[in-house]
């Protein structure tokens, strides 16, 4: 059987597998409709929030797709669903696929959907092609891979690696202006999810193997004119929060040498952060404060009180730490100098992982079977195979998207790219489930 994305189909072990990229881009395209559509004139733009229903609705739609595959459903406490096709050795650990399909505001359409969906088509793929693979292989759609509703992100891949404990996760707030009073737990429970969340971890060894499909969220692949990347590494990233306290006052009546201006002092944090990554050197530290919350927020008022949170990464946990320390260092003069209070909370700081040599062979492989060069890179960008890592081996797979762009309505990946990717993540699930 040809595939329909015209190239030749993936050999492995004789099998020939054949993607259908033609309904690949359907179901992407129907994926994205599950979402607050917003007028954008730079492609579809996304935003499809975790147990929201939008959320529900895509989670639905693709339980319909699992099922008319013939694969077994479950789904865990928060949410983490896993479409398993049995093995003919079902007792042996299983080789799994996935990533997620929450989406942050005014995102792009394929930012782990491509994971999802290209998952099972690789299934689907196997199927067609007559394997019948020893171990199971099972698609997982993991939940809340964004931080946007509780503000940190890979929540379900934590809670299955044991990563963050269960009574913290359940009792988090929602990040979302307007969202503090309701907890993860309530809404969990409100979606269908019920029973303690320390039950979603799964030990170490549960899975053979962990293969992630995701698009590159940067520029590296598009810009070698490569067509696929193994990823080895995947940076580790933290979240801080500071709240900075001054006195709030009237715009117009409340003298500059009065003021406790709490905006001008986190600007001047904020600078701190840039300056002391760009500092080091290395390009692998990235920071930024995505998030900076003003009260009252009013023209005429003098802000009283800012939240910042900052989103901090770098492939040496050591140097990413070396920057707060040096931000600290000025948040300290910063406070005393403007006369406000400074504190900071700690959201998450996590340590990077390294991908198994032994499944980036296999997959370097099934490339060099292909005809692709495949380019071995590190992801900054963090995904649910951070923490897979700690129960599992694990490996992603890149393909391009345009321009390096990601978390954005002009994100984009070709058919083409996404049924080559698609391909490869069926060679090589099919290989290690024949181990
Ligand atoms: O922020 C990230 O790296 C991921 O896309 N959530
Ligand atoms: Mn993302
Ligand atoms: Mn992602």
């Amino acid at each position: 059987m040809q595939t329909q994305t015209g190239t030749p189909p993936s050999r492995t072990d004789s099998l020939e597998i054949a993607i259908d990229s033609t309904r690949m881009t359907s179901e992407l395209q129907t994926l994205s409709t599950f979402t607050s559509i917003e007028p954008s004139s730079k492609g579809t733009a996304v935003t499809r929030i975790v147990f929201t229903p939008d959320d529900m609705r895509a989670r639905a739609w693709l339980k319909d797709l699992a099922r008319s595959e013939g694969l077994t459903i479950r789904e865990d406490a928060v949410g983490n669903t896993f479409f398993r096709w049995v093995g003919t050795e079902p007792d042996l650990s299983a080789v799994a696929t996935g990533s997620h399909i929450d989406a942050i505001p005014h995102a792009g359409m394929y930012d782990g959907t491509v994971g999802v969906l290209g998952g099972l088509e690789a299934i689907r793929a196997l199927k067609r092609s007559g394997a019948r693979p020893r171990r199971s292989i099972e698609l997982v759609l993991l939940t809340s891979e964004e931080p946007t509703r509780f503000g940190i992100g890979c929540l379900g891949s934590r809670l299955i690696s044991g990563t963050i404990n269960p009574d913290r996760a359940d009792g988090l707030h929602g990040a979302q202006r307007g969202s503090e009073d309701e907890t993860l737990a309530q809404v969990r429970t409100a979606a269908g999810f019920k029973g303690p969340l320390s039950t979603v971890r799964l030990p170490q060894g549960h899975y053979h193997a962990w293969v992630e499909l995701h698009i590159e969220q940067g520029p590296l692949l598009e810009r070698e004119g490569l067509l696929l990347g193994i990823v080895t590494a995947i940076a580790a990233p933290a979240g801080y929060r500071f709240t900075i306290e001054g006195i709030g006052g009237h715009a117009g009546a409340l003298l500059m040498p009065d003021r406790r201006d709490a905006l001008c002092a986190a600007a001047e944090i904020i600078l701190s952060i840039e300056s002391h990554t760009l500092a080091t050197g290395a390009i692998d530290t990235v920071a930024t404060v995505g998030i900076c919350d003003v009260y009252p927020g009013a023209v005429n008022s003098v802000p009283s009180r800012v939240t910042l949170q900052v989103d901090i990464r770098d492939t040496d946990p050591a140097r990413r730490e070396s920057v707060m320390h040096a931000v600290r260092r000025d948040v300290v003069s910063i406070a005393t100098c403007r006369e406000v209070r400074i504190s900071e909370a700690l959201v998450n700081a996590d340590n990077p992982a390294t991908c198994s040599p032994h499944l980036v062979g296999v997959i370097d492989d099934v490339c060099r079977g292909d005809g692709i060069t495949a380019k071995h890179m590190v992801s900054r960008a963090y995904h649910d195979s951070l923490f897979m890592a700690r129960i599992s081996p694990i490996v992603m797979i890149f393909i391009p998207c345009r321009g390096g762009v990601s978390h954005r309505p002009d994100e984009y990946a070709s058919p083409a790219d996404i049924a080559r990717g698609t391909r490869v993540l069926a060679a090589t699930l099919g290989k290690l489930a024949s181990e």
